[in-house]
């Protein structure tokens, strides 16, 4: 195919698609250029492959949505928790200097940063709005690290697709692509509304991923892996969530 009618494709072939002839050839098209998301089956799920796959043709860049300091919820409403246990007790009483962010699979040098490494490197700000399937959202001022930049300093090989993560919670561990990992708003949160980020809210470390549903933004972040495969990972469907009915892609 030649470079422009498979530009032309690009830009137009996959809405066209998807309105003519239905999803089933917007899910092949998505396929054809590598764009299916883990949890979806080419039948099954093509409403959500034809969401990722527009998101990641033409909007992959695109920015959530900022807000204005005068905007931030004055009570922001933190998901109940069950309780963290004792070990968690005792990082927390130590306040949280021995908790360690693990980085492995496909980079350069794996190894593990300190909370207090991570809160030495620049931090971008961003007031955004995360809101959870069951209905409620809040807005807060959120601040940390790129995630961007830590997958530079540990040399994220180029054929690295998705990054999964993990949580103090074995439950909570999720991915995302390459594109949302180095998206400038993907950010390793330390800090919120100008403090310190408290426990309820997923302190000392939180995955904030505000172009996507609030449960990717998983709390209490432990473990990064970095790979170009993720039916390795879990049941294969790039998380937990979808294994409970829930879309990996979680697209706002
Ligand atoms: N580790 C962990 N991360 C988590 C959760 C959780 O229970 N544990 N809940 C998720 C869900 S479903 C949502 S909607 C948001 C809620 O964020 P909030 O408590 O700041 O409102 O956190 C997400 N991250
Ligand atoms: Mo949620």
């Amino acid at each position: 195919m030649g470079k422009i009618s498979r530009r032309k494709l690009l830009t137009t072939g996959l809405l066209a698609a998807a309105g003519a002839t239905g999803l089933g050839v917007a899910a092949k098209l998505a396929d054809y250029y590598g764009l299916i998301p883990p949890d979806s089956g080419v039948l099954y799920g093509a409403g959500e492959t034809l969401d990722y796959a527009a998101d990641r043709l033409f909007g992959r860049h695109a920015l959530a949505r900022e807000f204005a300091p005068s905007q931030i919820s004055k009570d922001p409403y933190a998901n109940p928790l069950p309780p963290l246990g004792a070990e968690f007790q005792r990082l927390a009483e130590r306040g949280f200097a021995d908790w360690r962010l693990a980085v492995d699979g496909m980079v350069a040098r794996p190894g593990s940063f300190s909370l207090a490494e991570i809160k030495s490197f620049p931090r971008s700000t961003q007031t955004t709005m995360i809101g959870c399937e069951e209905g409620w959202t809040y807005i807060a001022e959120w601040s940390g690290p790129p995630l961007a930049r830590i997958l530079s300093l540990v040399g994220a090989l180029p054929q690295a697709r998705y990054v999964v993560y993990r949580s103090f919670q074995p439950k909570w561990w999720d991915s995302i692509d390459i594109d949302e990992a180095l998206h400038p708003q993907t950010l390793l949160t330390v800090g919120m509304n100008g403090g310190g980020l408290p426990v309820a809210f997923g302190g000392p470390l939180r995955l904030r991923v505000p172009r996507q549903m609030g449960y990717k933004s998983v709390k209490f972040l432990t473990q990064l892996t970095v790979t170009d495969n993720i039916k390795r990972f879990g049941k294969g469907l790039g998380s937990d969530p979808p294994e409970r009915g829930y879309s990996w892609y979680g697209g706002i």
